[in-house]
């Protein structure tokens, strides 16, 4: 069986939602339709928002956001560990801590590190380990990192950190988009 390493986020989006099976890399988010939105462009910014992610909580809770609407997360590690800011469905989050687990269980992810040289490795199938989709970041201890995101009306839209557990322990919040 072939088993995707970590195309993440919306690159396993796109497929996910349309095709519903496991995808084999490819990042064709530019091509899918992308129901929950799509990486936003700097220039159609019209809101900032600053998120800080701790162990093992985001602050701020919860987001409402408009529909159509360009925001720019400015997203602050606060935490001890790794965590990630990822903008997806509750199904997307699911998916995608499959692969974070396997990040884990390679030792690309180990508690407060990350081996960002082993992210660019060919795994032997042609696949990385990257974690560059535009609807997440990964980050460790006190890095910050950015998103630019145009939102859509997209129901079980959440904001999560899909490091195994985290989800689980509470790093998920709802967002609603107007
Ligand atoms: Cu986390």
């Amino acid at each position: 069986m072939k088993k995707i390493l970590l195309s993440a986020g919306a690159g396993l989006l796109a497929l996910v939602v349309v095709s519903g099976v496991e995808a084999s890399a490819g990042h064709d988010q530019h091509t899918a339709a992308a129901p929950m939105g799509q990486a936003g462009k700097a220039s159609e910014v019209t809101r900032t928002i600053e998120v800080s992610m701790h162990d093992n909580y985001f602050e701020p809770e919860n987001l409402s956001v408009s529909d159509g609407e360009t925001v720019r997360f400015e997203i602050t590690n606060q935490g001890g560990l790794v965590h990630e800011f990822n903008i997806g469905t509750a199904a997307m989050h699911e998916g995608h801590q499959a692969d974070m687990l396997m990040m884990v269980q390679h030792g690309v992810l180990k508690g407060d590190k990350l081996d960002r040289s082993m992210m660019e490795m060919d795994m032997g199938n042609g696949q990385t380990m990257k974690h560059d989709d535009p609807n997440s970041v990964l980050l460790e201890p006190g890095e910050q990192g950015e998103i630019i995101w145009t939102f859509a009306k997209t129901a079980n839209l959440q904001f999560a950190c899909n490091v195994p557990g985290h989800y689980q322990a509470g790093m998920q919040g709802e967002i609603s988009v107007q």
